[in-house]
């Protein structure tokens, strides 16, 4: 048909030198993955309207200079896009069968150079697609890695439990993007970008290199719950998503010291309690199979309980290790 499938190679900003999945349509390069859905990466050139933008397109299928640029035409940004909606479509596709946020088999698309200095990434349910701004001088794009898996695992939660953005189940719904971030971090195994428990540690929102947020201690972005209590409903989503988690962490990695990928952790119990973690595998199993089955638009963190015990109890048994663990992982954070 004059339209195939090809390989190239992309040099990206955060994540090194990656392959990417592109199309040859006559002699023109598309950033267009006809692997996984047709996932296309757009150019905002930095603008703000909904339309999608300018397909990005390449003479010779090599992509970006791995350098961040104001330029307008710049693809940098967009092999960084490119390249973490094909880990977060494999991570979700080997881990879960899910292929893709609708598990329909059709990808969303992504848009990068959006606004002027804007320092925000998201996902929008309308238009089934995710936006990144450039951030702080147009050259701090936010398409990391686990910004990626955040961004378009909201797109699986709206399409799956459909948690309501606000209150604790806004909480749980930021949360699941961070659980299920990471878990596209760690799946991609990138040597420049390696697995780690922290969000945004590679764009530096801060400016002075801390990440966004922290999961074995939420409280160190100096706003996020530790733990749960009658008022944490009341923050914004971002901060009551640390309750979840902290309850991911120490589920997974188990309270106390630890070193993984170089990055200590410390994560301490709200009720003294010593927690042993049964691995992120099985911690990625439980949460999804309770957002996909157990957990509803109204789901509050005592009903997450619940909802992940029951989930443990479908696929390790009732009174597994597993099951006694998420048990004991929610009362660390005081949800019983
Ligand atoms: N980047 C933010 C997020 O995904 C955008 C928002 O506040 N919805 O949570
Ligand atoms: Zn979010
Ligand atoms: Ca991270």
């Amino acid at each position: 048909q004059g339209i195939e499938n090809a390989t190239g190679t992309g040099k990206s900003l955060y994540s090194g030198t990656v392959s990417l999945t592109t199309t040859l349509s006559g002699s023109t390069y598309q950033l267009t993955d006809g692997s996984r859905g047709s996932h296309k990466t757009y150019n905002k050139s930095h603008g703000t309207s909904s339309s999608a933008g300018t397909l990005f397109t390449d003479a010779d299928n090599t992509w970006g200079t791995g350098t961040a640029s104001s330029s307008t035409t710049d693809q940098t940004a967009a092999v960084d896009a490119a390249y973490g909606a094909a880990e977060t479509w494999d991570f979700y596709k080997s881990t879960f069968g899910r292929s893709g946020i609708k598990n329909n088999g059709v990808a969303a698309y992504s848009r990068v150079h959006y606004g002027n200095q804007y320092v925000n990434a998201f996902w929008d349910d309308s238009c089934f697609c995710m936006t990144y701004g450039d951030g702080e001088g147009n050259v701090s794009p936010l398409t990391s890695l686990d910004v990626a898996g955040h961004e378009m695992s909201h797109g699986v939660t709206s399409n799956t439990a459909g948690l309501n953005y606000s209150g604790e189940s806004g909480g749980l719904n930021e949360a699941t993007s961070d659980i299920f971030g990471t878990g596209v971090e760690f799946f991609a195994n990138n040597a420049s970008d390696k697995g780690d428990y922290l969000i945004g540690e590679k764009i530096d929102i801060n400016g002075d290199g801390t990440p966004l947020r922290y999961m074995d201690k939420p409280s160190k972005d100096g706003g996020s719950a530790d733990s749960w209590s009658s008022s944490v409903g009341n923050l914004d989503v971002h901060y009551s998503s640390g309750v979840a988690n902290h309850f991911f962490y120490l589920l997974s990695e188990g309270s106390g010291a630890k070193t993984i990928n170089g990055v200590s952790y410390n994560s301490p119990t709200s009720n003294g309690s010593t927690v042993t973690g049964i691995g992120r595998d099985k911690a990625l199993q439980i949460w999804y199979k309770a957002l996909t089955t157990y957990f509803t638009s109204t789901t509050n963190y005592k009903s997450a309980r619940t909802g992940t015990l029951s989930a443990a109890a479908a696929l390790y048994g009732s009174g597994s290790t597993e099951y006694n663990a998420v048990a004991a992982a929610w009362s660390a954070v005081n949800v019983s």
